[in-house]
């Protein structure tokens, strides 16, 4: 297998084992089609890009059905509220009608801030249900995947961007030269593209290995970064950390001597030299963390199990159908995961086929534990279950380590 980046020969250095479409909930008829490739991560010496080895075909993943929806959480909207915000001050203050330009769109989360300022701003986001819950409230929005060709057509139609945003969405896209071309293309000389996707280092820190599935081709680093967009003319020239998501970091880049570079950028360079991430033996022992984390969860639900505890998983994430996969749970484990997302309600999770069920099933008969799936969201959801703690219910958590809170 060649490195997706820099097309050195790259191996997996370890896998997951057989996984189903993280995102792909379904009705019982569908459990004897269900699709299943090989989920197994690997790093390339070379560009230090970290990749999957195989990612299932993007009509796959993104389609009229998808379903994550990215307005559903209440913090995550405030936080692109402040995204949006930053860019209005940081690049477009002070420009003639700018124009923006964001990748993976979603239901509107971040441009909806843009088109209540009363700015020209276009969203480019393939799965058509979210997208039409955009256009629905006015935000301009086409429902195709960005490519090479799409960067022209919208070059032709609304000319060169001031900004290109993205977030959750440039880690997802497999031909990440075409697209950092594409990107180049569009970019006006003092244009900034800037994007925020989980951050490497945190994983590797945290163990969070459930950032691995199928959407996330790539999981990025500074030094990584540096390398498949410098390809391309585009300069790393700013890099902010982010709580998001478990860990995220946001990248500033610009073309290439258009822009002074902050401090920041080699700081982070020389930070992930220390933490290893160019190293191979950090993926070993990776590896043997994610191992021994998955025993750890295991032994937790079975001793649960032969107790017959109740357990409940909360919040049906993409990142738990690697978590359920991966360590085997399933219904015989954890009688039902709480989500508030429509479309998921009513159906089973991928490969373990555990009930999806309304936020209500959980409120109105609490469990005596419950796993957090959504633990990117943990402060978001302690502040709301105030009454599922007072009832004697526990929290069982896996990152950074596994563990029963108290
Ligand atoms: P959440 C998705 O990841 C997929 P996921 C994608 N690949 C990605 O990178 C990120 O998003 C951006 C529910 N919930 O945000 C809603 C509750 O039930 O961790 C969601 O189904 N109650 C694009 O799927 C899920 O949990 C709550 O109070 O891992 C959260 O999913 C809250 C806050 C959420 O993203
Ligand atoms: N930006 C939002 C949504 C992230 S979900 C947030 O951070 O919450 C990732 C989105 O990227 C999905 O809605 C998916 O349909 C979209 N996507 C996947 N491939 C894409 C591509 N090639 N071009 C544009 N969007 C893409
Ligand atoms: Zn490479």
């Amino acid at each position: 297998m060649l490195c997706r980046v820099c097309q050195s020969e790259i191996s997996q250095f370890m896998s997951f084992g057989d996984m189903p479409i993280a995102n792909g909930f379904l009705t019982d008829d569908r459990f004897e089609s269900e699709y299943f490739f090989e989920l197994a991560p690997s790093f390339c010496n070379r560009c230090n890009m970290f990749q999957l080895i195989e990612q299932p075909e993007p009509e796959r993943m993104f389609h009229e059905n998808y379903a994550f929806f990215s307005s559903i959480s209440r913090y995550m909207q405030i936080h692109f509220k402040a995204f949006a915000d930053f860019v209005m001050e940081r690049v477009l203050d002070g420009r003639n009608d700018p124009f923006v330009l964001e990748l993976g769109s979603n239901d509107g989360i971040m441009l909806r801030n843009f088109k209540d300022a009363g700015v020209r701003h276009l969203g480019i986001e393939p799965s058509s249900n979210v997208a039409n819950v955009a256009r629905s409230q006015g935000i301009q929005t086409l429902s195709e995947f960005f490519n090479l060709d799409l960067a022209e057509r919208v070059l032709r139609e609304h000319g060169q961007a001031d900004a290109v945003l993205a977030a959750n969405v440039m880690c997802h896209i497999p031909d990440i030269n075409t697209i950092a071309a594409g990107i180049a293309r569009l970019l006006k000389s003092d244009g900034i593209l800037m994007f925020e996707d989980p951050y490497l280092g945190d994983m590797i820190e945290k163990t969070s290995y459930d950032q691995i599935y199928d959407e996330h081709v790539f999981i990025f680093s500074a030094t990584s970064v540096t390398w498949s967009f410098g390809q391309h003319g585009l300069e790393l020239i700013d890099v902010i950390p982010q709580i998001t998501h478990g860990g995220s970091m946001r990248y500033v880049l610009a073309p290439e001597g258009s822009h002074p570079v902050s401090q920041n950028v080699n700081d982070l360079l020389e930070k992930e030299q220390a933490q290893g991430l160019h190293r191979k033996e950090t993926y070993d022992q990776f590896r043997r963390n994610c191992e021994a984390s998955r025993d750890a969860l295991r032994s937790v639900l079975e001793l649960l199990q032969n107790s017959s505890k109740r357990v409940v998983g909360y919040g049906a994430t993409s990142k738990s159908t690697t978590i359920t996969n991966y360590c085997e749970l399933g219904p015989e484990h954890i009688e039902f995961i709480s989500d508030t997302t429509p479309i998921k309600q009513g159906k089973y999770t991928p490969g373990m086929h555990i009930p999806v069920k309304p936020y209500e099933v959980f409120s109105r008969n609490y469990p005596e534990y419950a796993l957090l799936f959504a633990w990117n969201h943990a402060q978001e959801i302690f502040e709301k279950e105030e009454g599922f703690k007072k009832q004697g219910g526990k929290w069982i958590t896996y990152v950074p380590k596994v563990e029963i809170l108290e």
